[in-house]
């Protein structure tokens, strides 16, 4: 890589702010989720459909709604009844679970012993002493923590994650509720902005109809009412102050009361990762994941993110890849839209097309809102089904080559998903490329936009670029080509001079990790060499260091034969019998083929096509768990 290329300098940068977490393999798979089930009859109903349509699925959540009153660390034990029970079956089905957790702590319910541990150990924001005008509104008449209103049916206290405290809390009732009540394998932390409802106004919004009026109201001084405020916190210009839906900036945080919440406050849900990843770590002891909404530079290492409410329109399928584009940029290269959209209800077509966006998101889950309709791909229709398996089975063939790029920038830094212009810095007609996308330096993504549309206007950076499903070269370069696009079709492109690993898919990561390999190698020129790699290990421990395989391929055409070396770096984590290497498509041969050999010995299954010149060799028992190099041989006529 060119010391000044666009991705030395996003690793330069992941160096400075810490190099991205190495998501476990099951956080590849597609997740299904949406805010509004209301009982695990239709969180049910939404598994079957997806198990019942064979999409490839490895996690369901639960959202809010599966808590008893909007309470952390409780579920709704009327409308979800049985919810530990079916957690257990699905795993046994290969489906996770990961559940939601707010900041916000309720802390007028009775017995409430998340708040009762927390009050015992002091971990909320507080007022200063001085200023306190919440004082007499507890009981006791000697309240010191701001108190605001959000989800839950009383009013809330908030964690102050700058504290030692406040971590060891956490940490103790996340082992307590997974040890005593469900069983999740990740978590997914909202509302940390953190989001305070409708402060300052007279009452929030869901405000309890017979409680008299009451708020959260900031009071007046220079952190509250800064001489210069952002335009984004004002609404651009409208009269509102920078509390407004969130806490009072005169707020103390810290072990030593030595932050002001105004210098933290974009802090929030950076200090709720790190030790939400190290709870999940410490319970389960394994790799886990946590998704976050609100982040700041180095909540990559961490945690990933979703783009938040995003809404059913086709503008914001474009917005999605903006998203990917710059959260990559950021250091959050764990990422994702609510595929299909959050708010309104996406149509068939319109689901359709972002399920084959979402299947190239690193982070897939197709989430929903309260109000919307069911959008499971089933749900909306056998159509929609058959259109995301076919998109969800490409994408799990490829997560060999995913997760081998997170092992990368997780050692490297740097980013997994790439605009076209960070891989053609330049060339001036990749600049503004904002509606195709690639993964790594290999694979190019164009996908349909817009309503009604059968095809996509693909830009083709000069260089040599073969279509995914056929093997066949672009032509000419350097251009646009109208690309057929057809509902079940997204445009897939690989560069010459790329080998990508590939797995058979399976109904979920647990079966795939089984199945056996593939490569998909692009040549570029005559007599140049072009590098592949597999990083393979369990998939979720915690440190797979020296509990790893790094295997190299090394492809070299040639002008009397091709010759692909396979070699092991190190292999310190066996890789399973059935995991042994079954297909090799090598893009751009032109010549007749005289025969093939693996290590020395003829092997008769190959398929040559004459109009677009892939050579598919198939049916091979290549081993890849030993040290010893393997070579296969094209040889031409
Ligand atoms: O105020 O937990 O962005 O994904 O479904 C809404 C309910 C709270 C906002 C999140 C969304 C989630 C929803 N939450």
């Amino acid at each position: 890589m060119e010391e000044s290329s666009p991705e030395a300098l996003i690793q330069a940068y992941s160096s400075l702010i810490g190099k991205p977490y190495m998501p476990p393999y099951w956080s590849l798979g597609f997740q299904l989720s949406r805010y509004g089930y209301n009982s695990l009859a239709k969180l049910k109903a939404a598994v079957d459909r997806t198990i019942e349509a064979k999409i490839p699925y490895d996690v369901q959540y639960a959202d809010i709604d599966h808590f008893r009153k909007q309470l952390d660390f409780t579920y709704d034990t009327v409308n979800f009844n049985g919810l530990p029970e079916y957690i257990k079956e699905l795993r046994t089905k290969g489906v996770r679970f990961i559940i939601i957790l707010d900041p916000a702590i309720n802390m007028e319910e009775q017995n409430y012993t998340t708040h009762l541990n927390g009050l015992a150990n002091d971990i909320y924001i507080k007022w200063p002493n001085d200023q306190n005008p919440q004082f007499n509104e507890t009981s006791d008449n000697q309240n010191p923590y701001m108190v605001g209103y959000v989800w839950p049916e009383g009013k809330t206290v908030f964690p102050d994650f700058f504290k030692q405290k406040t971590h060891e809390w956490w940490m103790k009732e996340i082992d307590n509720h997974y040890k005593n009540t469900l069983t999740f394998d990740g978590l997914w932390i909202d509302m940390n902005e953190p989001a305070n409802f409708d402060t300052n106004k007279p009452k929030p919004w869901n405000w309890p109809p017979n409680r008299p009026e009451w708020n959260l109201k900031c009071p007046h001084n220079d952190y509250d009412d800064p001489p210069y405020v952002p335009l984004i916190a004002t609404h651009y210009g409208k009269d509102t102050r920078i509390s407004d839906k969130t806490l009072c900036m005169r707020g103390i945080q810290g072990d030593n009361n030595e932050f002001i919440h105004y210098d933290v406050h974009n802090l929030y849900g950076w200090s709720q990762t790190e030790p939400t990843l190290k709870a999940l770590r410490n319970t389960l002891n394994k790799r886990s994941i946590v998704i976050t909404r609100s982040t700041y530079p180095s909540s990559g290492t961490n945690s990933g993110h979703w783009l938040g409410d995003n809404t059913s329109i086709w503008a914001h399928l474009k917005q999605n890849i903006i998203g990917l584009l710059e959260f990559n940029l950021f250091g959050i290269p764990y990422i994702g839209a609510d595929i299909c959209g959050f708010f309104g209800d996406a149509t068939p077509e319109m689901c359709t097309r972002w399920m084959q966006i979402g299947a190239f998101n690193t982070f897939y889950r197709n989430h929903n809102g309260y109000n919307g309709i069911d959008q499971d791909p089933l749900a909306l229709g056998k159509d929609v089904a058959d259109t995301s398996r076919k998109i969800t089975e490409i994408r799990y063939s490829l997560l060999p080559t995913l997760y081998t790029l997170f092992y990368l920038v997780s050692q490297n830094g740097g980013t997994v998903i790439r605009s076209v212009m960070h891989e053609f810095p330049s060339d001036p007609r990749a600049m503004d490329i904002d509606r195709q996308f690639m993964w790594g330096s290999s694979l190019l993504i164009s996908p349909v936009l817009d309503k009604n549309v059968r095809s996509v206007y693909a830009y083709f950076p000069k260089t040599r670029w073969f279509d995914f499903y056929t093997g066949k070269e672009v032509e000419t370069t350097g251009r646009v080509h109208e690309i057929d696009a057809p509902l079940d079709h997204l445009p897939l492109h690989v560069r010459g001079g790329s080998i990508l690993v590939t797995q058979e898919s399976a109904v979920n990561t647990d079966l795939s990790r089984k199945n056996p390999f593939g490569l998909i190698i692009a040549p570029l020129k005559l007599d140049q060499k072009v590098k592949g790699g597999l990083y393979w290990d369990e998939g979720d421990v915690i440190d797979a260091s020296g509990n790893s395989t790094l295997i190299n391929f090394e492809f070299t055409p040639g002008s009397n034969r091709h010759i692909l070396k396979v070699s092991a770096q190190e292999i310190n984590f066996a890789l399973l019998e059935s995991n042994y290497l079954k297909t090799i498509r090598i893009f751009g041969v032109t010549s007749q083929i005289d025969n093939v050999t693996v290590n020395g010995v003829v092997h008769t299954k190959y398929e040559h096509d004459p109009r677009t010149y892939q050579l598919t060799i198939f049916d091979l028992r290549i081993k890849l768990d030993s040290v010893d190099s393997k070579e296969i041989i094209v040889n031409l006529k």
